[in-house]
């Protein structure tokens, strides 16, 4: 059984051309003019684009005393039916001192029987110890080269300095890269005492309690933090000019720092938050929140500069009756927004049709980029022979308005809800299979999408720091040992 994909324009992160591509075994077979295959989808008039992938999940996941709504099944189909052939969700364990091998057993479960696309995991460092140190390198073993740190949440996910600094070496010796969440926890934590105390107890509130500063801040510490560490570091959904400088600044200076910003936050602002029903703004209540429009300029010029690398989602998407949780104060509003299905057309309609960036940056930036920062290219992330037939036939004229009324997501909302985009998938394969066909096809079946295991990375972990290249000869030679830290 063979399918090509005929009369389409190939479009790569760096090149455009006319060409079929066949497709055997789920796999990219030939990519050349005039092929035939026993299946023919049609691609005149159309760009053929890598699958996008979607790095920033949480598909239910266990957050703010309740569970986010959006399941493997409804969360991984709403992605195939926008272009997006493969997440990467979060994997958090329920306590601080270890239990990664058992949250990664019950992310498994649920993903293996849900999930509808291929999919990987990263991990989160919630805590420091010696079965937190252990455990990290049997997650690398299993195909985790990620592990995510939380700057914020105080009280419940957040690490201090020293036990992110703890991490990130343990990162550096198991060649695998560190991710935070970027936002100073002490002085959130401070702030929404302070807008509760005034009275401010609505959504608004969520949005003066996290302003730029704090995200700069932590973006900056976390960054030197990897600097004396010796190892890159990944900062994800970067919202605001302080962050991407911090981040800017470091790539200058020849650090490998990579900063995702959300869909979300390059195009929708911070009115979202006010003089609105209180319905309304609580379902935008995500963190980092929506900035105003001075910041959504400076992510998507670091989108076509190359200072920011990827647009992820992160979506973490509750019900308006779970967003009531927070009716007696913000602080309680369950933190996120979805997004997986519109991100492709969203970023499309408001980004290469206005001329911001390029039908290569829309590639780049949706897919291949993460690929490779990930350990994945080019199975995934690329039309090449020999990778996973992971692809979109998108359909430049095709237009839609958004709306909760006709979306996959099981949520009763969309963000985006009467944003008019045009740009949407005629056809979506998931290793050759055809998953997506303009509602013209059933829903594919859950348990279909297959688990992706990343590599460790290679030696290519290196300090700037003066210290550590003076310590480096030594510290080499031993074994690494877990370092206890203050309480
Ligand atoms: N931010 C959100 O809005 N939701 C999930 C976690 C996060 O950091
Ligand atoms: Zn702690
Ligand atoms: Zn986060
Ligand atoms: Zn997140």
């Amino acid at each position: 059984m063979s399918t090509v994909i005929k009369g389409g324009t190939i479009v790569t992160a760096d090149r455009t051309y006319e060409s079929d591509v066949l497709v055997e075994g789920g796999r990219i077979a030939a990519i050349g003019p005039n092929l035939s295959g026993d299946t023919v989808v049609d691609a005149e008039g159309a760009f053929v684009m890598p699958g996008g992938i979607d790095p920033h999940t949480h598909l239910e996941m266990p957050f703010m005393g309740t569970t986010a709504a959006e399941t493997w099944a409804s969360g991984t189909y709403a992605a195939l039916s926008g272009g997006t052939t493969m997440v990467v969700d979060f994997v958090i364990p329920a306590r601080t001192d270890g239990g990664l091998l058992d949250a990664l057993a019950a992310w498994e479960e649920k993903a293996t029987r849900q999930a509808c696309s291929d999919y990987s995991y990263h991990m989160c460092v919630t805590g420091w110890s010696q079965t937190v140190f252990d455990e990290m390198e049997q997650i690398v073993a299993r195909g985790i080269n990620t592990f995510k740190h939380f700057m914020a949440y105080k009280g419940a996910l957040m690490v201090n300095d020293d036990e992110m600094f703890a991490s990130f070496q343990r990162c550096a010796a198991l060649g695998a890269l560190p991710l935070v969440h970027a936002e100073n926890g002490d002085i959130v934590a401070a702030l929404q005492k302070k807008f509760m105390d005034a009275g401010v107890t609505g959504p608004e509130g969520h949005a003066y309690s996290r302003p730029p500063e704090v995200e700069g801040e932590a973006t900056n510490r976390a960054i030197m933090i990897a600097d004396a560490a010796g190892v890159p570091v990944y900062i994800v959904h970067t919202s605001s000019e302080q962050a991407h400088e911090a981040i800017r600044r470091a790539r200058q200076k020849g650090m490998r720092v990579y900063g995702e910003p959300l869909v979300q936050h390059l195009t929708l602002d911070e009115t979202e938050y006010f003089n609105r029903d209180w319905d309304y703004a609580a379902r935008r209540v995500m963190s980092p929140p929506f900035r105003d429009k001075s910041h959504q300029d400076s992510l998507w010029a670091g989108l076509s500069a190359g200072s920011l690398q990827v647009v992820a989602t992160d979506h973490c998407a509750f019900t308006t009756e779970q967003k009531r949780f927070g009716l007696k104060g913000f602080p309680a509003i369950p933190n996120g927004t979805g997004g997986l299905e519109d991100r492709m057309p969203v970023l499309w309609t408001k980004g290469v049709k206005t001329g911001r960036i390029t039908m290569n940056e829309f590639v780049a930036v949706t897919s291949t980029n993460i690929a490779k920062i990930l350990n994945v290219y080019p199975r995934k992330g690329a039309i090449e022979v020999g990778a996973d037939a992971d692809v979109v036939v998108w359909d430049p004229d095709k237009s839609k308005t958004i709306s909760a009324a006709t979306q996959r997501s099981i949520i009763d909302y969309n963000v985006f809800e009467g944003f008019e985009v045009t740009g949407l998938p005629r056809y979506t394969l998931s290793r050759g299979e055809i998953v997506f066909a303009d509602g013209k096809n059933d829903a594919p079946r859950p348990g279909r999408g297959q688990f992706v295991p990343r590599k460790p990375f290679g030696a290519v972990n290196k300090a700037l720091s003066v210290w550590k290249d003076i310590t480096a000869p030594r510290m080499i030679e031993r074994k690494p040992e877990y370092m206890p830290i203050g309480v």
